[in-house]
């Protein structure tokens, strides 16, 4: 797997050339979610696909801007499902993006996820890996990633970051995020999931939460390539990842393309939604 996690160092190099570039012009596409595709998106997920074509072990993959599985090498031992440039359209004001891989084994499933990356594209370049039970933090200088430290979550965190508006709410929701306010949490939220989530990792736990909304029942977010990856890593940093009432891992998946409502945190901040959610308010 180690050839997998040097392939996507050497694509984010290029796609934070990309990004310097800053073509952040609408392209005539959609993608199969329905989101307006950027010329940032397109850009991003080439240079992917072209990298992971040179690498055997890589049976097939599947990218949030293309509608189908692509497949690669049939007997390539992995399967990869990525969002080139999640949350693109902040390049726009000069916010975080970044980039989420989920590598899988077997199919694409929540079970069957093994190791997850994401990179951060902000003031410093920062790639975090969730493999083997351990979330290791790296940062590009000099062309080089160069080993941080581990990423350990507390039992209980200080931050709440949750998205969508508080029109689209449940009651649950409401009740979970006043309570938390009430309770001294700070909002960190700018709109991009890769920095939302790795600002709460690194500054010592919380909760991310996209939940079923009135518009969005599912969730918003993509189980394949934006909700499993980021479940493996907080589970793996000591946190949990649920949907509300199940494990986030364990929830079946029907398409590539399906969401799932998703709460990513510290071991207390899920029991807070897991007795929330389970209230009839
Ligand atoms: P909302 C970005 O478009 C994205 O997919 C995630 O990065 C982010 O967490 C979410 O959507 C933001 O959605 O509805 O809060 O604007």
């Amino acid at each position: 797997m180690q050839e997998i996690f040097e392939a996507i160092k050497e694509a984010s190099k290029q796609i934070q050339d990309v990004i310097e570039l800053g073509d952040t012009a609408k392209s005539e596409n959609e993608n199969s979610t329905g989101d307006t595709q950027l010329k940032l998106d397109i850009a991003s997920d080439i240079i992917i696909e072209k990298i992971f074509s040179t690498i055997p072990s890589i049976k097939s993959i599947v990218s949030e801007e293309r509608e189908d599985i692509i497949q690669l090498n049939d007997e390539g031992d992995y399967l990869i499902a990525y969002d080139p440039l999640d949350g693109s359209s902040l390049v726009d004001v000069n916010l975080s993006v970044g980039s989420i891989y989920g590598i899988y084994k077997n199919d694409f499933s929540g079970e069957n996820i093994i190791a997850s990356v994401y990179v951060v594209f902000g003031p410093r370049v920062e790639m975090v890996i969730a493999a083997n039970n351990e979330v290791k933090l790296y940062r590009l200088f000099e062309n080089n990633f160069n080993y941080i430290k581990d990423i350990k979550l507390e039992k209980k965190g200080s931050l709440t970051a949750t998205g969508s508006t508080q029109m689209c709410w449940s009651e649950q929701h409401k009740k979970l995020i006043n309570q938390m306010y009430e309770d001294g949490y700070y909002l960190r939220y700018s709109g991009g999931m890769v920095p939302d989530l790795h600002q709460i990792l690194l500054k010592g736990g919380g909760l991310f939460s996209y939940p079923g909304t009135t518009d969005r029942p599912e969730g918003k977010l993509r189980q394949l390539f934006e909700v499993f990856p980021f479940a493996l890593t907080y589970e793996f940093a000591g946190g949990k990842a649920v949907n509300g009432k199940d494990r986030v891992l364990e929830i079946k998946t029907n398409h590539i393309h399906d969401t799932s409502p998703c709460f990513f945190g510290s071991n207390d901040e899920i029991n807070r939604v897991l007795e929330v959610y389970k209230e009839n308010v």
